[in-house]
């Protein structure tokens, strides 16, 4: 059928039968998307096999791009903040899918340029390229036979740019890989989110839309492209086991190298698909991965020019290696087709340090400490264990908490050597002595070597309270004693994901206690981080009997309050716990405390 065709019908039915999500409904859904589960295969089989590239390369490209990067987040002079893929969307601009569909008679990108778009994900440091090859929106951007609203039949543009890119991820050594939305389709009749009725005016399945266009593009997808690395799967919601299955099964015969991320649901993927826009806080074993935006949207938005900085990817980036995954960080070509100026100066500012440390990312294993530290974080490899400093401390030492394995020695790396640094073991601390200005940016990397094998180094539980950068205890690395701790997420702009833990329904008793490592003694200031109604009151107290109680205002956001100054009589290990003397139990909920050294 043409796509003058499907035109004409869609608009004969009506555009009340069209549009089908509502907001409730919307709402449903979003917390079955949190279920998104970790794989049932062999996480060794796979990391010696086809996860090889994702499980060694720890960083690629995510792209988001299609019909609805043309309309940037505007839609007839009015802007639309939040992820601009989702525009169409009743909850976004509710754009009558007639309307949509006619965008495709515009969209030209002729500043498209695969060979450029792999090479700065090559720059950048990258080690594959995973794109949208269709959104919720049911647009193609490759050449369908199962669907004529694809960008080589309903476009001026005429070419179809997935074989551009991956003949240019293939030529630069990249792997590659394709997004494709298998549930939600709004434009498809049957799809999910899409019309309720088909051309002619019969109920639409899903089953239909099944058969008809899901399962053949994803053949479609697997078979054209050569040897794919990843097929990228997204929000099965409530989509039955069956189909889920048997296109695993397709996928598998077809593309047999292909690793899939768990959100083609029924827990049927090669690995774990972490939230949107979440770097974990504590270490996650097994293979998984978080996806990030360069920005705030996933796709192209006139307005959004929030970029991460370099030092913002890095540390991201570190972060999430060092937590046991993988990062797929996003960026949102616009409708003619380039990757923003801005996002793109500062992927191969990062990528020129990943040049500098491979060793810190690639092949690179998690953090003994299970967490992040307040100067950086840390990533192993042989029997090196590697520092990335953020974070330069102003007196000249960085200190690390509760090392019982041994060093044989640390240096600083910069660009072509290696410079030997000084240290010292003060009780259960090392502490390294480093030059006054920080050597390299935007972080400066210290390898430390151990008499062992780095993964088998021995840190103590106890989190470290440092006597010269601000310490933060996570309620996640707490004990919560009888009170509701539940991990939590938020949009702020639509579709632009916040995560955190949270401690909330507070009784009489309940409490978070932290088991610490105080480097030095004296006064730190308490901040609690907490959201609530009107003002709450608590109390703060160590296990040398030092107490801070104070009340503080609460807003619905979360938000540090200063609540006095806490003594440390003796270093080492001690107890601190927090609890709620007064306000809302239920609606009280805290996020952490921050010891910041009063000197
Ligand atoms: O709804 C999509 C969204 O548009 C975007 O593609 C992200 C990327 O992970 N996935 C879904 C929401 O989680």
């Amino acid at each position: 059928m043409t796509l003058k065709k499907v035109k004409r019908l869609f608009f004969l039915f009506g555009l009340s039968l069209i549009l089908s999500l509502n907001a409730s409904a919307q709402e449903k859904t979003e917390s079955m998307d949190k279920m998104w589960g970790s794989t049932e295969v062999s996480v060794d089989a796979l990391k010696n096999g086809k996860g090889k590239l994702f499980d060694e390369g720890n960083f690629g490209m995510f792209i988001h791009w299609g019909l609805y990067s043309k309309l940037a987040g505007q839609w007839k002079d009015k802007t639309y903040y939040g992820i601009g893929e989702w525009i169409m969307n009743p909850r976004v601009a509710d754009i009558p899918l007639k309307d949509y569909m006619q965008i495709a008679n515009e969209f030209n990108p002729v500043n498209f340029d695969a060979k450029k778009i792999a090479k700065l994900a090559k720059d950048a440091g990258m080690k594959y390229i995973i794109i949208t090859s269709k959104h919720h929106d049911g647009f193609a951007m490759f050449d369908s036979k199962a669907s004529d609203f694809n960008i080589v039949d309903a476009t001026p543009f005429g070419r179809d740019p997935m074989h551009e890119l991956s003949d240019a991820c293939h030529e630069l050594g990249l792997g590659f890989g394709f997004y494709y939305s298998h549930n939600q389709d709004w434009t498809a009749p049957g799809g999910s989110g899409g019309p309720k009725v088909d051309a002619k005016g019969r109920e639409a399945s899903f089953k239909e839309y099944f058969y008809s266009k899901c399962k053949p593009q994803v053949k479609e997808i697997c078979t054209n492209y050569g040897q794919i690395d990843f097929v990228w799967f997204d929000t099965p919601r409530n989509m039955k086991k069956e189909y889920v299955v048997e296109l695993a099964n397709m996928v598998r015969e077809l593309q047999p190298k292909a690793m899939m991320c768990s959100r083609i649901g029924h827990g049927l993927g090669d690995y774990s698909s972490n939230g949107d826009m979440e770097v974990p806080t504590k270490n996650i074993e097994g293979l998984w991965e978080t996806c990030d935006t360069n920005n705030d949207s996933w796709s192209y938005a006139w307005y959004d020019n929030n970029f991460k900085n370099p030092k913002e990817i890095l540390n991201r980036l570190v972060s999430t290696v060092a937590r046991g995954g993988s990062y797929l960080f996003n960026v949102g070509p616009t409708g003619t087709g380039e990757i923003p100026e801005i996002g793109t100066q500062f992927l191969e500012e990062a990528g020129n340090w990943i040049k500098r440390y491979p060793q810190v990312i690639y092949g690179a294993g998690p953090s003994p400490w299970g967490h992040a530290l307040p100067w950086g974080d840390v990533t192993t490899q042989g029997n090196s264990l590697f520092l990335s400093v953020f974070d330069w401390p102003t007196d000249d030492k960085l200190y690390l908490p509760g090392l019982k394995s041994e060093i044989e020695s640390a240096a600083i790396l910069t660009k072509d050597s290696k410079h030997t640094i000084n240290f010292s073991i003060e009780s259960n601390w090392v502490v390294f002595n480093l030059p006054f200005k920080k050597p390299t940016q935007p972080a400066t990397v210290i390898e430390v070597k151990m008499k062992n094998k780095a993964s088998e180094t021995i840190v103590e539980k106890e989190i470290g309270i440092y006597p010269n950068i601000n310490s933060t205890l996570l309620a996640e690395l707490g004990e919560v004693i009888n009170a509701e701790h539940e991990k939590i997420r938020w949009m702020e702009k639509f579709g632009e994901w916040k995560h955190a833990h949270q401690v909330s329904n507070w009784k009489e008793d309940s409490a978070v206690e932290w088991q610490v490592n105080v480097n030095e003694t004296g006064y730190y200031y308490v901040d609690l981080c907490y959201r609530g109604d009107n003002r709450l009151v608590w109390k703060i107290s160590t296990d040398e009997g030092v107490t801070v109680q104070n009340q503080q205002a609460a807003t619905e956001k979360y938000v540090n309050y200063n609540m006095g100054i806490l003594e440390f009589k003796k270093p080492g290990k001690h107890t601190i716990s927090v609890s709620l003397v007064d306000g809302d139990t239920k609606t009280s909920s805290l996020k952490s405390m921050l010891l910041k050294p009063a000197k």
